[in-house]
C-alpha cells in the first residue's frame, strides 16, 4: 500500500485564469514532489482542473458558451502557466475527463448501495463563489462567512450524504493523528467545527444541469465538491486499475487553501470512511496571499498572473520568491518591493555572483579544468562540515513544508561558501608558484560547494539547479541523482571541464 509519494494540489475552478494565488500551491507542490523525487522516492504528483457547478455554468452562460467548450477553452491556460512555471505534475485530471465521471458515478452509488445516500430537500443558503451549502447562523452580516460576497436561497430536492452517521469517526482520527490536518491552529479549527455538530450533507442539485447525472436519478447532477474531491481517486484508476490504485493510495499530501480544509478535512474523509477506503496521510492548510496588501479580486483589478512576473523575472526567481517569502502556514503579501528585493540581494548577489565568480578564477587560474584538491585545512573543513548539517536542516524543514526555512538553510551553505572564497582570497595568491596546490585546494572546494547547493536548490530552481551543476563540470544528469549520495562531499570528479555562461540573475534596477 502507497509506494508511490503521492502529492496533491486542490483542481481549479476554470471559471478563471490561473493567478499567483492558483500557481502558489502548485509551486509549493513541486517543490514538494521534486525533493521526494530527489530523495529516491517514486513520485506521483497530480494537478487540474475542476470543471463542474454552477459557478463555472455562470462563467460560461456570461460568455453565452456551452459550459463544455468554454472549459475546453480554459484549460490549456491552466496547462501553459504550469508549463511556464516548470510544473513537473505527472498527471492533470480534468472532471470532465471520462474517466473522471466514470468513478465519480460508481463511487456515489457505492455509497448509495450501502445506505449512506437519501433522497430530501435542502432548504437554505448556498454561495455559488464558494459552491457551498451555508446555516443562517454561519452567514456574516448575511454574506458568505468565507468569501463575504452576497449568497442565495436555494430550496430544491437533493440528495443528502449521512455525514452526520460519519462525523464521530473523522473526529477521532483527526484528535488521534495529529499529522492529519496541519498547522496545528486550522486542526483546532476543524475539530470545534465538527464539535459544534454537522448535519448531513446535501450532495446533489436539480436546479441546474452543468454536472455528472446521478446514476440512480438522472434528473440530479452531482454537487460540484463531492465530484471535486473525488479526482483524487479517480486519477488513480479507482474502480478499474485496482492494483494501480492500492499502490499509489492513500495519498501521501493533500496541498490545499485554508478556505478549502473542511471540504477536505471533514467531508472527504467521511466520503472515504463510507467507501471503506483508507484516509489520506496528511491535509495542509496554507495560508493566503493578499498583493500589495490588497485582497486579490477582479473588481479590485489587482489580480497578477504569473505569466508577468515570469517574463520580468525568470521561472526559478518566480520559484524562489513565493516559496522563500512566505511562510507556508500563514497569510501573506505579496509585494513588487520585496520581490526586487530578494531577486537582487539573494539570488543575483549571493547566489549569481558566487557562481560566477568560481567559475571565473577557475577559468583564469586553471583554464576551466576542475583541479586535484590537497588536503582540506580548517577553513575548507569549515565548509565541508557545513553541508551535512544544511542536509538535514533541509529535510527537516521539507517534512514540514517550511519551504521559506528550508531556503534559509540552504543559503547558509551559500554565505558559508562566498565568505570562505572572500577569506581565501585566491586571487592574491593566484601569482605565487609555491602556492599553486593551495589554490588547487581553494578552487576545487568552491566548485565542489556549488556542486552541492545546485543539488539543494533542485526541488526549487530546477534550470538554475541544472546549470550550476553543469557549469562545474559534471556530465551526469542532475535529474538522475539521489540527494544522499550525490551530495558527498568529494564526487565532483578533478580533471574534467568547466562551463561558462551568462549570469544567472543578472542585477536589476532598484
Ligand atoms: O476551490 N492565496 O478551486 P479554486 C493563496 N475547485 N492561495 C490561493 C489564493 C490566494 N490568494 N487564491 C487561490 C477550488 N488560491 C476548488 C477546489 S479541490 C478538490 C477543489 C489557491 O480555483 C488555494 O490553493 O477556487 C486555494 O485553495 C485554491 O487556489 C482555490 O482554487
Amino acid at each position: 500500500m502507497g509506494e508511490i509519494f503521492y502529492v496533491t494540489t486542490p483542481i481549479y475552478y476554470v471559471n478563471d485564469m490561473p493567478h499567483i494565488g492558483t500557481a502558489y500551491t502548485t509551486v509549493a507542490a513541486d517543490a514538494v514532489a521534486r525533493y521526494q523525487r530527489l530523495k529516491g522516492r517514486k513520485v506521483f504528483f497530480l494537478t487540474g482542473t475542476d470543471e463542474h457547478g454552477q459557478k463555472v455554468a455562470q462563467a460560461a452562460a456570461e460568455r453565452n458558451q456551452n459550459p463544455q467548450v468554454w472549459a475546453d477553452s480554459m484549460v490549456p491556460h491552466f496547462k501553459e502557466t504550469w508549463r511556464i512555471l516548470n510544473i513537473s505534475n505527472d498527471d492533470f485530471i480534468r472532471t470532465t475527463d471520462n474517466r473522471h465521471t466514470r468513478v465519480a458515478q460508481i463511487f456515489i452509488q457505492k455509497l448509495k448501495d450501502k445506505g449512506d445516500i437519501y433522497l430530501g430537500t435542502y432548504e437554505g443558503w448556498y454561495c455559488v463563489h464558494d459552491e457551498s451549502f451555508l446555516l443562517s447562523s454561519q452567514l456574516v452580516d448575511g454574506n458568505c462567512p468565507e468569501c463575504r460576497r452576497p449568497v442565495e436561497w436555494v430550496k430544491e430536492e437533493n440528495y443528502f450524504f449521512k455525514l452526520s452517521k460519519y462525523a464521530h469517526a473523522v473526529l477521532k482520527h483527526i484528535e488521534e493523528n495529529p499529522e492529519f490536518v496541519q498547522p496545528e491552529t486550522r486542526r483546532n479549527e476543524v475539530i470545534s467545527f465538527i464539535k459544534s455538530g454537522l448535519s448531513d450533507q446535501s450532495i446533489s442539485r436539480t436546479s441546474f444541469t452543468w454536472g455528472i447525472p446521478l446514476p440512480f436519478d438522472a434528473r440530479h447532477v452531482m454537487y460540484v465538491w463531492f465530484d471535486a474531491l473525488l479526482n483524487y481517486i479517480s486519477a488513480i484508476d479507482y474502480g478499474s486499475d485496482m492494483k494501480r490504485f492500492v499502490q499509489t493510495w492513500p495519498a501521501d499530501l493533500h496541498l490545499v487553501g485554508k478556505e478549502i480544509l473542511r471540504f477536505h478535512a471533514i467531508i472527504w474523509p467521511a466520503m472515504l470512511f463510507a467507501a471503506e477506503l483508507p484516509l489520506p496521510k496528511r491535509i495542509f492548510a496554507h495560508g493566503w496571499l493578499t498583493v500589495e496588501g490588497q485582497k486579490m479580486s477582479k473588481s479590485l483589478g489587482n489580480v497578477i498572473s504569473p505569466k508577468e512576473l515570469v517574463v520580468e523575472y525568470g521561472t526559478d526567481a518566480y520559484r524562489y520568491y513565493f516559496l522563500r517569502e512566505f511562510s507556508f502556514g500563514i497569510d501573506g503579501n505579496f509585494s513588487r518591493r520585496t520581490l526586487l528585493g530578494r531577486y537582487n540581494a539573494e539570488l543575483a548577489n549571493d547566489l549569481g555572483n558566487l557562481v560566477s565568480r568560481v567559475l571565473t578564477m577557475v577559468k583564469k587560474y586553471r583554464n576551466g579544468t576542475v583541479p586535484e584538491p590537497d588536503t582540506p585545512g580548517a577553513e575548507e573543513n569549515g565548509v565541508i562540515e557545513t553541508v551535512p548539517l544544511v542536509l538535514s536542516e533541509l529535510d527537516e524543514k521539507m517534512s514540514e513544508l517550511a519551504f521559506n526555512e528550508a531556503l534559509s538553510s540552504v543559503w547558509d551553505l551559500v554565505h558559508a561558501l562566498n565568505r570562505y572564497v572572500d577569506i581565501r582570497a585566491p586571487w592574491s595568491i593566484a601569482s605565487d608558484p609555491s602556492r599553486e596546490r593551495e589554490l588547487d585546494t581553494i578552487l576545487y572546494t568552491s566548485l565542489e560547494g556549488l556542486r552541492i547547493i545546485a543539488l539543494l536548490i533542485l526541488p526549487f530552481m530546477p534550470e538554475t539547479a541544472e546549470k550550476i551543476w553543469m557549469r562545474t563540470g559534471m556530465t551526469d544528469k542532475i535529474s538522475d541523482m539521489k540527494l544522499d549520495e550525490a551530495a558527498k562531499w568529494g564526487m565532483l570528479p578533478h580533471g574534467s571541464k568547466t562551463v561558462s555562461g551568462d549570469a544567472l540573475f543578472p542585477r536589476k534596477p532598484e
